[in-house]
């Protein structure tokens, strides 16, 4: 592994910062998304959030509290001996309606004060510039990402924090897990639907509408500071075919497809004939205008981050898609060889060395695992211990694989950060419980508990694992 490979851990803003009222923060689509039943259809964009119990609980409103916090997580974080850390910003704390004149300074002081806090410890940081939040003005006034306002009010936050972050932070990521639009759109994009509107239509004038967008932003970061790396991110996982008939690896490849679709167009510059195509058979039109495509074309990324959590798989025979299981953003059908976590995501080692070659043998440029992980539910011993050997287990799985991809196979990977390094809310169901860190945060399901941090097993060992540069698993 080289030298300067970028261990360390990743959080984001709508998950842990919490502090949803405070520093003249506007609310954030994240502030909407409810704990329990109705978080699904609401992150569907099938539900409105204004239609909401009045009791409903919003797990990211507090989260872990790291608004105030983050001194003490960043000291754990310099203790584990962290090089790197991806977090996000809120977009509501810089911009609370989303379109000021001016960028707010409380918010903009208080990331200037999380960054000097990172470099203090030579942390360097890697900034998601979207992760999972609008600012929900933006969502009432205009539709979010449906209309093409939306580039401009997001190129004018990029714009704010790449002057304010210049000197100070090198790695951008212009959107979380693009993809997810497609799957969840009010929790990937703010996109709530209305009566009778095409689904299909309205995703993929977002999807544009971002990619146009992270393309500008791309720009700009260059012209602030050529240094400047942008990436884009995936949440990625290949489909395997569950069979070797030719339909099911057709099909395989197909759904890999719909995942590429994003990185297609952001690392290579234009859409992808299979996708044209598809808009054709589907009646997509899409609004553009004759400028996007240039834009595009010039302001490729730098690299390519993406999650891993598992591979999928995949079958056109229905017997056999009945037995379907979860999975990160996507489910997939069950896969016989291999096991599941407790929320039935599949555990594929092996895996992550297959999506590292894929992406690398079709993009040819750095890549970043910026999401891996196992979530799992914690037992807390008498005496405050925590002894979380499955998690060891499926991080040392993984790095191993990692290590095969970059050692045996010659692909250039910059550094590797295990999602959810310290306990934060979970994405898809909105619960404490469901856990990646090595760090313990002493609160539920149900937003009790004291924010108590601790460490766990996992703790020591990643320490070890990040000074021996991977030798010691
Ligand atoms: C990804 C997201 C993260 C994170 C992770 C784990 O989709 O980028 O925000 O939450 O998955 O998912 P979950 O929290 O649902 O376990």
């Amino acid at each position: 592994m080289r030298k300067d490979f970028l261990w360390g851990g990743a959080t984001a803003a709508n998950q842990c910062e919490g502090g949803f009222n405070e520093g003249n923060r506007g609310l954030g689509t994240v502030d909407v998304i409810p704990w329990g039943e109705n978080r699904f259809p609401v992150m569907l964009g099938d539900m409105d959030y204004k239609s909401l119990p009045e009791d409903s609980y919003f797990p990211g409103r507090e989260a872990i509290d790291m608004y105030h916090t983050y001194k003490e997580d960043i000291a754990l974080f310099a203790e584990m001996g962290f090089k790197c850390y991806r977090f996000s910003f809120s977009w509501s704390r810089i911009f609370p309606t989303g379109e000021e004149e001016r960028p707010n300074e409380e918010g903009l002081k208080f990331y200037e004060d999380f960054i000097d806090e990172l470099l203090k410890y030579n942390i360097e940081p890697v900034v998601t510039i979207c992760h999972f939040d609008v600012p929900l003005a933006l969502v009432e006034k205009y539709g979010s990402w449906k209309n093409r306002k939306l580039i401009d009010c997001y190129v004018a936050y990029c714009d704010a924090i790449f002057r304010r972050f210049k000197d100070k932070v090198k790695y951008w990521i212009t959107f979380n897990e693009i993809n997810i639009l497609l799957h969840l759109p009010f929790m990937g994009a703010g996109i709530q639907f209305k009566e009778g509107e095409n689904k299909t239509q309205v995703k993929y004038q977002a999807a544009h509408n971002e990619l146009v967008a992270s393309a500008r932003a791309t720009k700009l970061a260059h012209e602030i500071n050529p240094d400047f790396m942008v990436g884009c991110m995936l949440a990625a996982g290949n489909f395997y075919p569950y069979s070797c008939r030719p339909e099911d690896v057709f099909d395989a490849m197909n759904k890999d497809r719909d995942n590429y679709f994003f990185i297609d167009v952001q690392a290579r510059g234009e859409y992808p004939a299979y996708a044209r195509k598809m808009f054709e058979r589907e009646g997509i039109v899409l609004e553009t205008e004759e400028e996007d495509f240039t834009i595009l074309k010039e302001n490729t990324v730098d690299y390519i981050t993406f999650s891993y959590y598992s591979s999928r798989c995949t079958t056109t025979d229905p017997e056999v898609l009945g037995k379907s299981t979860a999975g990160n953003v996507m489910s997939s059908v069950k896969n016989p060889y291999l096991k599941a976590s407790e929320w039935g995501w599949q555990i594929d080692p092996l895996g992550i060395r297959i999506t590292l070659n894929s992406l690398y043998d079709r993009y040819q440029k750095p890549l970043f695992i910026v999401e891996n992980g196992l979530g799992a539910i914690d037992k807390v011993e008498a005496d405050g211990s925590i002894s979380d050997d499955y998690r060891i287990d499926y991080l040392k799985e993984h790095i191993l694989a990692m290590m095969d991809a970059v050692d045996e196979d010659g692909v250039d990977l910059l550094g590797y950060t295990p999602w959810g390094c310290i306990d934060l809310v979970s994405a898809s169901t909105g619960e404490m419980s469901k856990r990646y860190g090595f760090i313990y945060v002493d609160k539920d399901d149900a937003g009790k508990g004291s924010l108590k941090r601790s460490r766990k097993k996992s703790f020591e060992w990643y320490k070890n694992v990040i000074e021996t540069n991977g030798e010691a698993l």
